[in-house]
């Protein structure tokens, strides 16, 4: 069984903690898109620990991680990820694996992301600031990528170098008068990463098809959601990678034949970091009681995230472009309390009500929403266990989003906890 868990919303639906349950029941979790961007939080006895780049299968000495070829690697923090989990007694020697063909996040990367951003002003994407753009647009061009292969061929990677150091030093001097970087700095940093990553490096395709092929169980972990995917989410106010379901095949070489179930991951409202259009939300009392209760900040920035109602019409176009088979509904709890809640079903698009989510940022920029108003509970549910047992506003509640986005919600997550979460089928 193997099974593909990606956020459907504009990231941080609570994938560590449904990837941590599935976790229990797969050989190996494989990464396949994003950088360091990404972010969730893990317990090891009682600290709290935060992973950016390592699939989040690591903090299980039996669980297998793949960093797939999709992947751009800030090869300083994985670094650290690998060491500050070798200092709590959790080693990954053998069980990690880098994709040779994942390309490489370079201090010249993060510098152009924050020079970038600076020189937007207000037109900025408010990036993470962790070379993600700079750093698949070196992938797409070609000739500037450093894979992680490359590490292999450390004399040719200083000579390529060289000749990508000064083009980005004439750049960045012409644009943003920055001062130069020092190609033997790169380079000393590169001799380490080789040594500390090289033995982690090696065809991860072939080791997922040959696991597969061996009827090993394998969790695809994507990173951030869906409406930040490069090519079908809110452009540009995205991520530079296909954080969709759709990026799972190219990020890791699987195609979807192989994967049995699609779990797509909302949380019960919606919410945002960055900047770009976010049809539902409130940015008033409602948005603010929203990020107490939830707790809405940043794992990797601290920044406060923006929140609001539930969106079913942005949902309902991610679980599609996905092939979505069920969704899981996180942080359910943080609802109780509140007298109503609304549920946005469609949208108006100068003066035309639509349930399809539109591509266009200016159309998306203006629509306003219609929503469902329904009754919320008081009750505090954290503790229960069952659907049957919830209260029938909550129950409510649930099915109305179900038939709105046209997927069953077969989890739903009442508390922070593994063991707060709900088992529908
Ligand atoms: P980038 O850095 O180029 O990928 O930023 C582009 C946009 O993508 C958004 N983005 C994210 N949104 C939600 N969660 C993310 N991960 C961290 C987390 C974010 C954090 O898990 O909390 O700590 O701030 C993430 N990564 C990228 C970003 O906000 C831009 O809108
Ligand atoms: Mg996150």
């Amino acid at each position: 069984m193997n099974c593909c868990v990606v956020g459907l919303q504009w990231g941080d639906e609570g994938k560590g903690k449904v990837v941590d349950i599935l976790a229990e029941k797969s050989d190996i979790v494989a990464r396949y898109g994003g950088g360091a961007n990404a972010g969730h939080t893990v317990i090891i006895g009682d600290e709290k620990f935060a992973l950016h780049i390592m699939p989040s299968g690591a903090v299980r000495p039996g669980t297998a991680c793949v960093i797939g070829n999709g992947v751009v690697v800030d090869p300083e923090i994985l670094i650290g990820e690998i060491e500050g989990l070798a200092e709590r007694d959790i080693s990954l020697a053998g069980r990690l694996f880098i994709s040779e063909s994942a390309n490489v996040v370079l201090d010249y990367h993060k510098l152009e992301d924050r020079l970038r951003e600076q020189s937007l002003g207000k037109d900025k994407i408010g990036t993470t600031a962790r070379g993600i753009g700079p750093c698949y647009a070196d992938k797409v061009g070609r000739s500037f990528a450093v894979r992680m292969s490359d590490f292999k061929h450390l004399d040719n990677l200083k000579q390529r170098l060289e000749k990508i150091i000064a083009y980005k030093n004439k750049v960045f001097a012409a644009l943003y008068d920055a001062e130069p970087i020092s190609v033997d700095d790169i380079f000393a940093k590169c001799r380490v990463y080789a040594q500390k990553l090289g033995p982690y490096i090696r065809n991860t395709t072939q080791y997922l098809h040959e696991s597969i092929e061996q009827g090993k169980n394998i969790l695809f972990e994507g990173a951030q959601g869906a409406l930040l995917d490069l090519d079908h989410g809110t452009f540009p106010f995205v991520t530079s990678s296909n954080a969709s379901a759709l990026g799972m095949g190219p990020g890791c070489g699987v195609p979807n034949q192989k994967v049995d179930r699609f779990i797509g991951l909302v949380k019960a409202y919606t919410t945002r970091v960055g900047e770009g259009p976010f049809p539902t939300e409130q940015d008033n009392d409602t948005g603010q009681l929203i990020r107490d209760k939830g707790n809405e900040y940043g794992t990797t920035t601290g920044r406060p995230r923006r929140c609001g109602w539930f969106d079913g019409v942005a949902t309902a176009y991610t679980a599609r472009i996905g092939g979505i088979t069920e969704v899981a509904m996180m942080h359910l709890d943080t609802l109780a309390g509140m007298p109503e809640l609304k549920i946005c079903k469609a949208y108006s698009v100068n003066g035309r009500e639509t349930d399809f989510f539109p591509i266009d940022g200016e159309e998306l920029a203006s629509a306003e929403c219609v929503y469902e108003t329904l009754p919320g509970w008081d009750e505090d549910i954290s503790g229960v266990q069952n659907f049957e047992d919830l209260p029938q506003n909550a129950k409510n509640y649930v099915e109305k989003v179900e038939q709105i986005i046209g997927v069953p919600v077969t989890m739903i997550g009442v508390g922070p906890k593994r063991s707060q979460a709900i088992t529908r089928k």
